[in-house]
């Protein structure tokens, strides 16, 4: 199909030249896309798995259309001129998806109440988990930390192997050899330069450093996908300030190389990318011929249905998150749109065993180091104990930028022990999720003794006080286990789906997303995510096509 064609079946024809980023802000406005209609391909998400299967398609002459749920939110600024991402210290409505208060794991600053919206972060809620996740093109990557980091090799061939699904050598080669790296490159994966390490800026990753080393574990240089350089400027003060300007979890004005910046930016210079924000996929039906339709509503930014569609497709790639997408899959599957669908789907869910934890001291005397009262938003260091028998876990040295000068916080990422399981409630209409304490038991006790062992060997004021737990923003003895940032699993490769992502039980239905990693991945798991939606792509374009 060309490009005109394709134009043409959007009911773009007049609207050719403001396709892309471009065509967005009209969509808040009026329902412009009337039409639905037939297309090669279709991508649900724009997130990193979608955004790699994008960019490679439309590079090897496929027309591509994108379907996103969220905001366009280049398309908000235009529309918006004075708009910027809020600091995390003075949350807006635009920071948060569908809800009158912020939801960030730890309040800080201004957290008034606000007027619902389609924001750019959602918190998912079970009874013992909150499950956060980026809305808007661009998915995750708008609102992440921008840790950019590879798996260990064998804890990754053993995560896979502990479902059943073995690499062979080979294939773990090329994972390791070719698309770990060929991620790393395209997602602009960066390494602190020393000087921007040294600056008054990360004087808490380099406490938090000296304190680990003197507790035992493993200090860990830790890459980032944001821009150094501006970073260095910033710093100088010759660049607009968004690290420095704590900014992060609502959204980067500078400096962060999100998806937009890569991925989604190359896939759209193709010419042969149009993405349609704000279209919320409601299921999926398996038509008789082998094709796809899905029912997909249009939205406005209070969630509500501006019109319904139908879009059909002859390829389908599901890049909805792991919540999203196994979602989408039950759900089509309890409208019995679905009917082949596998019982493998909604299997091997985790949290990356994620737990947050916090101390500090426990009176304000003078004499205990501070962490400094700048602190800049991207995480670039942290403490290694994976191998340790006993309490196995990585932890990342967060900062904390406001409160920051005597309180230390850490996302710690352990093994899994025990998977959780997604079933869709049709009563309710809701994903529901297995998990509970058994899931989560460890990784309080590897958080408590982390903490315990921090605060043992490390600060300690001219007075002999210590730091302690910290009880404020984490109750229960610092640790809350509750929050999750790294939602994984739901259709594993090799298990819901082939070894290559093509969900099983169905040709041209492809799955590609953080619902392949079955739970666990030992670290942050974005770069995992975009090698191995490189790796499938690349033999499903040389297979498939
Ligand atoms: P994701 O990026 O979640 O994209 C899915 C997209 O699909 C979203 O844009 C959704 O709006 C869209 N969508 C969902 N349902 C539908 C539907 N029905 N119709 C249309 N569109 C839909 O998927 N990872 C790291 O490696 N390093 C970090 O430093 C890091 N920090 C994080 C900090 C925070 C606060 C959070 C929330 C996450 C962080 N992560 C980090 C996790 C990382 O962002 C996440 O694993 C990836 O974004 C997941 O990528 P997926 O492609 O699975």
């Amino acid at each position: 199909m060309t490009r005109k064609e394709f134009l043409k079946k959007l009911g773009l024809g007049a609207f050719g030249l403001v396709i892309g980023r471009s065509m967005i802000g009209k969509a808040l406005a009026a329902p412009i896309y009337q039409n639905g209609g037939n297309f090669p391909i279709i991508i649900i998400g724009t997130g990193y798995g979608s955004a790699v299967s994008a960019e490679r398609l439309a590079q090897a002459g496929h027309q591509v259309l994108m379907l996103e749920m969220g905001l366009d939110w280049d398309g908000y600024k235009q529309q918006n001129p004075g708009f910027k991402f809020p600091k995390m210290t003075s949350p807006s409505k635009q920071s948060t998806w569908m809800n009158t208060k912020p939801q960030a794991p730890i309040e800080l600053g201004n957290m008034a109440n606000f007027d619902k919206f389609t924001g750019i972060l959602e918190r998912v809620d079970y009874d013992h988990i909150k499950i956060y996740q980026g809305k808007g093109v661009g998915g995750g990557s708008l609102v992440n930390g921008g840790m950019t980091v590879t798996p260990d090799r064998n804890y990754f061939k053993q995560v896979f192997e502990d479902v059943g699904v073995n690499f062979t050598e080979q294939e773990l080669d090329d994972f390791f050899n070719v698309y770990f790296p060929r991620a790393n490159t395209n997602v602009g994966r960066q390494v602190a330069p020393q000087d921007v390490v040294d600056s008054e800026w990360y004087k808490f990753a380099r406490v938090g450093i000296q304190e680990g080393v003197a507790a035992g574990f493993t200090p860990v240089d830790v890459p980032n996908l944001y821009d150094f350089e501006h970073m260095r400027q910033e710093i100088a003060g010759n660049a607009p300030r968004s690290a420095t300007n704590i900014e992060v979890l609502y959204g980067n004005n500078h400096g962060k190389q999100d998806l937009t910046k890569t991925y989604i930016k190359r896939a759209l210079n193709t010419g042969n990318v149009t993405i349609l924000p704000q279209h919320k996929v409601d299921h999926i039906i398996e038509n008789y011929d082998g094709t796809f339709t899905l029912k997909v509503q249009q939205i406005d930014t209070l969630n509500r249905d501006v019109c319904i569609k139908e879009f059909t497709c002859e390829k389908l790639f599901v890049g909805a998150g792991s919540l999203g997408t196994t979602e989408l899959l039950q759900k089509s599957k309890y409208l019995g749109k679905l009917k082949k669908l596998n019982d493998e789907v909604g299997k091997y869910w985790g949290n990356n065993g994620n737990v947050m934890a916090s101390r500090r001291s426990n009176a304000d005397f003078f004499g205990h180091t501070s962490r400094g009262a700048n602190q800049s938003t991207m995480p670039i260091r942290g403490l290694d104990n994976f191998n340790d028998p006993v309490y196995p876990f990585f932890a990342e040295i967060a900062p904390m930028p406001t409160l920051g000068s005597l309180t230390s916080l850490y996302l710690i990422v352990n093994k899994l022990k025990r998977f959780g399981k997604l079933s869709y409630d049709g009563y309710r209409r809701k994903l529901q999720l297995e998990w509970d304490a058994r899931h989560t038991a460890h990784m309080r006790t590897n958080a408590e003794y982390f903490l315990n062992q921090m605060n043992e060997h490390g600060s300690k004021s001219n007075f002999g006080s210590k730091f302690i737990n910290n009880t404020t923003f984490f109750p229960n003895n610092g640790v809350d286990e509750s929050i999750c940032y790294h939602p994984l699993g739901g259709v594993v490769l090799g298990k819901a789906t082939d070894m290559f992502g093509r969900l099983k039980g169905y040709s041209n239905l492809y799955v590609m997303d953080g619902s392949l990693i079955p739970g666990t991945l030992g670290v942050n798991p974005y770069v995992s995510i975009t090698a191995i939606a490189e790796r499938n792509i690349e033999h499903i374009i040389n297979h498939d096509f």
